[in-house]
Formats: structure tokens, C-alpha cells, sequence
């Protein structure tokens, strides 16, 4: 040891753009039991851990984290929590096919069908190939249609909330073309009508926070269906189409009856990247999204905590002056 307090071993991966970084060694010990549980035992106590992960200088604000856990259903290749810079994600699409190929890269997995615990529930995963990965993700449902809010700057704005492993308002009239040189724009229009929900009290079930939001336009590619725009918990945008908010979509395209099961949907993101997206019908009206997309190991590397660093858990710029 150099003096350094407790290294933390990550495998960081880009899922269509969008960056995880699963751990693989040196997180908290959480105990056994539910996912759910580990998952409020991980926020109380230690949330300085999620910090030194994810924020600068360390990380960055659109960095998804992926702690590793031994699952509880032991039918199950590993359990997963997923963070972010702000606090904790239910489920996490692009994340889950960055863990399926960061295991595979791993050597703890092979091709072939697997299932994951989340907090949230078990999903199950298909690695394709060294890269491709498709997704059963957690049953989807559309809660609320064509709800109206009063958003500062933008006036009534017209959206869906769905459950797709998060909650989302998705919004089919944005405010100004998909396009990354709107990112600015969008993003600000989003941070408003999050804003806007949480003034008027609209909420998923349960009084549940709708923290994502979600604008959608038409596509660039020829062979795509639709584009979005999904801005996170935490203010940044997803790269990659969000596989939770894809799946938030396709339970809104199958409560309309235009999207049939089995039908193959393409959603292309904000850079463009792509996954494809199909149901089957679950129980009580919703359905079970198969999201596909491909992700690449980018990196694998040790976080070290030196005593003394003034930011070892993070730059927080809320807590400062
Ligand atoms: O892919 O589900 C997703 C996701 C949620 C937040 C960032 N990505």
C-alpha cells in the first residue's frame, strides 16, 4: 500500500454513448437480503462511497455506477445497484447491457441468457455477442395519458407518465428539433418541466417523483421509428436512448395499440446511437419491453483516495459558498 486509503476497482464500458462504470471491488458491504433493502442501506450509510465514484474528480456528471452484489435469487449471474451523480436509479437500461458486457469481458458470463437482480426486480439478459446484448426489462406500464402541465417559459405542455423500471413524462411536441445543437435548450426546457410536474404535484404511483424526462421528434435515420431527448435525474442527458425510457415508450406505444407485440421499434438517441425495443404483454395491462443495443469496455482501472485529498469523496458544488 502507497498510504492510500481503500482502492476501489471499476470496468468502465459506454452502452451507445453512455458511460457505466461497474464495480468490481472495494464497495461497501451492504449484508444480504432484498435488493431493495441493500439499496436504502447503501443510501444511508454511504453515500460518500457513491460520491467518490461518480463525481469529478473521479468521474463525471453523465456516469452511471453499477455496484456489483451477490444477489439473493441465487438463480440470478449477479446482483446490481445503480447510481448516479445525484443518488439512486430503480433500474438502468444502458447500464444493464454495459454490466452484461463488462461480465462477459469479466469471463463471468458467456453467450447466452442470464438473469439479473435489481432493485426493482429480476430482469434477464441475452448476450449476443462480445457486444450485443437484449434486455427482458421489468414490467412497463403507462400510468397517466395526455397529462397537462403549466411549465414556466413554455406554457401547457402535453405528456404520458410511464413506468419503465423509472418514471418518466414523455413529451411528443419538444420545444425545438433533437438535434445536439440544442442540447442546451433542451436540457433547460426539460429541467423546467420537471420543475413544472413537482410545482403542480404530479407524480407516478404512490406519489412516486417522475424524475426523468423525455422529448421525442422524428428520426434522422431512415430506419428508425422515433428520436428522443431523455434528461436524467441529476441534470445530465442520457447519450445513449435510455433503456428504461425506451421502455417507458413502448408500454405508451402499446396502451395507443401502435406498436403490436413483437413489432420491432427503433429509437434513436440525441447522437444518433440506437436500440431496438419489442414487448410482450405482461400482466394487468403492461408489458415486457426487450430492449437491445451494444456496449464496449473502454476502461479498467483502480480509484485511489489519498489521505488528505480535499476531494476524495467528490466535488459537491451545492455544498460549497
Ligand atoms: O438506460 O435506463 C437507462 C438510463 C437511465 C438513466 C440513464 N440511462
Amino acid at each position: 500500500m502507497n498510504g492510500c486509503l481503500g482502492a476501489i476497482r471499476v470496468v468502465d464500458s459506454h452502452t451507445e454513448g453512455e458511460p457505466t462504470r461497474v464495480v468490481i471491488d472495494g464497495g461497501p458491504d451492504l449484508g444480504a437480503g432484498p435488493l431493495a433493502d441493500r439499496l436504502e442501506r447503501f443510501r444511508a450509510a454511504h453515500d460518500d462511497f457513491r460520491r467518490t465514484v461518480i463525481l469529478e474528480p473521479r468521474g463525471s456528471d453523465a456516469l452511471v455506477g453499477a455496484l456489483l452484489v451477490e444477489p439473493s435469487d441465487r438463480t440470478c449471474a449477479a446482483g446490481v445497484i445503480f447510481f448516479n451523480n445525484t443518488g439512486f436509479l430503480g433500474m438502468c437500461g444502458h447500464g444493464t447491457i454495459g454490466v452484461a458486457v463488462t461480465l462477459a469481458h469479466l469471463g463471468r458470463i458467456g453467450p447466452g441468457r442470464h438473469r439479473l437482480e435489481t432493485p426493482v426486480g429480476t430482469v434477464g439478459i441475452e448476450l449476443l455477442d462480445a457486444h450485443e446484448v437484449a434486455i427482458d426489462n421489468v414490467l412497463s406500464r403507462r400510468y397517466r395519458a395526455g397529462v397537462s402541465v403549466d411549465v414556466e417559459g413554455l406554457g401547457m405542455i402535453v405528456g404520458d407518465i410511464a413506468w419503465g423500471g423509472n418514471w418518466f413524462f414523455l413529451v411528443s411536441t419538444p420545444p425545438c428539433d433533437l438535434v445536439p445543437g440544442n442540447i442546451a435548450r433542451l436540457t433547460a426546457a426539460a429541467e423546467a418541466v420537471r420543475r413544472g410536474l413537482v410545482r403542480h404535484r404530479i407524480t407516478g404511483a404512490d406519489g412516486a417523483e417522475i424524475d426523468h424526462i423525455e422529448f421525442f421528434g422524428p428520426p434522422q435515420a431512415a430506419d428508425a421509428d422515433s428520436r428522443n431527448f431523455v434528461l436524467c435525474p441529476g441534470g445530465a442527458f442520457d447519450r445513449s436512448p435510455c433503456g428504461t425510457g425506451t421502455s417507458a415508450k413502448i408500454a405508451c406505444l402499446a396502451a395507443d395499440g401502435k406498436l403490436a407485440p413483437g413489432e420491432v421499434w427503433g429509437q434513436e438517441s440525441i447522437i444518433g446511437s440506437r436500440f431496438t425495443a419489442s414487448y410482450r404483454r405482461g400482466d394487468g395491462g403492461a408489458v415486457i419491453p426487450t430492449i437491445r443495443g451494444r456496449a464496449y469496455v473502454c476502461g479498467e482501472s483502480k480509484l485511489i483516495r489519498q489521505p488528505g485529498d480535499p476531494f476524495a469523496t467528490g466535488i459537491v458544488l451545492g455544498s460549497m459558498p
